[in-house]
């Protein structure tokens, strides 16, 4: 009988980030996120395609260009430019990078535009409302908080009246509660309940798409001075940057078809964007909704402020990068913070991350165990063994298939970070081993062959834990299976439950593979980078 396996397809998404100003902390904690998940589904055997890219129109944008006093394409030429370069430093495996700017993109949201004109689920009308300028958002008076403030980011609105289009969402209200009721799960974690609370039972009005105080936008070709909205204009990137309604859907057709995952990440301030106007626009389309909207929460300073360009107190990534390497900030960002909830970002945690996990535990054990093997045995070569016959070592072995289960699970749950705690619980119970264990001592009772179990048992948890933190320490596990000699297909997914211990194995030079930190003088500079921007 043949075998029908359903394919494997897996879309992640980040939110494009706005080129108004250079990348910081907040825009990489999203980032890196989700280029984790993206490795772990590739390293489950998906074919994965990964988005991001940078939101490049609207008037916040147009006056930042005018203020520098240089063209406004020049200006987000240069800003796309340095979150790509930051992509790159931080080793993000993106296989696109969407610019709104883009001709492909224009397209799109012009043929998208016209088609929802053609079917009258955008009709022009006349706008009277309240505006804030920094989210270039509409707001009734109904949704504003007390004062005429922002809902979304707090500060002041002010009123404005002008003609424009509207997209119909009142049509789509009753159809979207539904799927919402169908698929609990669409915004996970009970993201939604605000949403219906604050925007859905008070009344969903239907949305202005468009503006014609500005001109930096995509013009509406049956009505160019009016220019879209930039969040309609943005949302579309998702489905502009797979070809939809260009000459080759076929990458559309693959990652929007209804055998793959999508899965898109955005921030909790713009989730009314994702969980309602994003299905709406979908519905009027016809096309499916993605299976997840994951709403993140974001990174706040010591004091609970959000790290934010407009606030100007966000670090930048670079100079992080360039002390303490990619892989170490890639595993702060994934580890520290539980993908959902908001969280710290303090040169303390960070120090005291690196030491604790990075040095102590992970870098340690490797080191020990390399150094052992070249002390017990002629040459750093290992023989094989064929089982493990000692309790012990029966029971490490059985709690790290435990710890590679629940570390798939939490991955599939979206949770790097609950993920990598189950990758460092098989560290730690290989550094407690080693201490009832005592292989120095089997050693001088010339014990040799459960000598060579225990190695083994050190050598598999090396190689188990390498493996599921190499998401985030992209070159440091590497490393490490380098240095214990692991052959190359040891080193996939798909080898995690395999015995290495009926090879034989050659250890190499060990060499740390992380620094110890001086925790008061790094945490002095880390915060220098980091705090002194409050
Ligand atoms: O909102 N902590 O762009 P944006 C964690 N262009 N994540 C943070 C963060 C922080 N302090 N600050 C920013 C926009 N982010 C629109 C999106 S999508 C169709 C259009 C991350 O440059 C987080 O993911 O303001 C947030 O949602 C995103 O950057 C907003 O980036």
């Amino acid at each position: 009988m043949a075998n029908i396996m359903k394919k494997k397809i897996f879309y992640i998404t980040t939110p494009i980030y706005y080129a108004s100003g250079e990348p910081h902390i907040g825009h990489a904690y999203a980032t890196v996120n989700a280029d984790l998940i993206a490795r772990y589904k590739r390293e489950m055997g998906y074919s994965v395609f990964f988005l991001t890219g940078t939101d490049e129109h609207g008037e916040k944008i147009q006056k930042n260009a005018e203020k520098e006093n240089i063209d406004v394409q020049k200006f987000v030429d240069r800003m796309a430019d340095s979150f790509k370069k930051l992509w790159s430093d931080l080793g993000i495996t993106n296989d696109d990078f969407i610019r709104t700017s883009e001709q492909r993109h224009v397209e799109t949201v012009q043929k998208v535009f016209t088609k929802l004109l053609q079917q009258k689920d955008i009709y022009k009308g006349k706008y009277k409302g309240w505006y804030c300028t920094p989210c270039e958002s509409f707001f009734t008076e109904g949704q504003l908080k007390e004062g005429h403030l922002c809902p979304d980011c707090g500060r002041e609105c002010h009123e404005v009246e002008q003609e424009a289009y509207f997209l119909n969402c009142k049509k789509y209200v009753n159809k979207l509660l539904d799927f919402y009721k169908k698929n609990p799960n669409f915004v996970p974690d009970g993201k939604l309940n605000e949403m219906i609370k604050t925007f859905i039972e008070p009344g969903l009005e239907d949305l202005c798409i468009t503006r014609t105080n500005f001109t930096w936008g995509v013009p509406v070709k049956e009505d160019p001075q009016h220019v879209v909205y930039v969040w309609i204009d943005a949302l579309l990137n998702y489905i502009s940057a797979l070809g939809y309604m260009s000459n080759d859907e076929s990458k559309f057709n693959e990652f929007w078809g209804k055998d793959s995952t999508i899965f898109q990440l955005a921030g909790r301030e713009i989730n009314r964007f994702h969980s309602i106007y994003w299905p709406i626009l979908l519905f009027a389309l016809n096309l499916r909704l993605p299976n997840t909207i994951f709403i993140h929460g974001l990174l706040v300073t010591r004091t609970g402020a959000k790290f934010s360009k407009s606030l100007g107190n966000a670090p930048k990534a670079g100079p992080i990068i360039e002390k303490y390497g990619l892989d170490a900030l890639r595993y702060y960002l994934g580890r520290e913070v539980i993908l959902g909830d908001d969280g710290n970002f303090t040169a303390k945690q960070f120090v005291d991350r690196f030491n604790i996990d990075l040095v102590n535990n992970y870098g340690n054990l490797v080191n020990r165990t390399i150094n052992m093997i070249r002390k017990y045995f002629k040459d750093g070569k290992l023989p094989s063994i064929y089982r493990y016959q000692n309790a012990k070592s029966r029971q490490v072995i059985s709690a790290m298939k435990e710890s590679i289960k629940k570390y798939k699970q939490e991955f599939d749950n979206y949770c790097p970070s609950k993920a990598f705690i189950c990758a460092m619980d098989i560290v730690d119970r290989a550094n407690k081993y080693i201490e009832d264990m005592t292989p120095w001592v089997l050693f001088k009772e010339n014990k040799i062959s459960l000598l060579k179990e225990v190695m083994y048992v050190l050598v598999e948890s090396i190689r188990v834990s390498s493996l599921l933190l190499r998401p985030a320490l992209i070159n440091k596990a590497d490393e490490a299976l380098d240095q214990l000699g692991v052959p190359l297909e040891f080193r996939q997914f798909n080898t995690l439950n395999k015995n290495l211990c009926l090879n034989k194995l050659k250890v190499n030079a060990p060499s740390a593979l992380f620094p110890r930190l001086d925790v008061d003088k790094e945490t002095e500079y880390l915060a220098s980078l980091i705090e002194a921007k409050k």
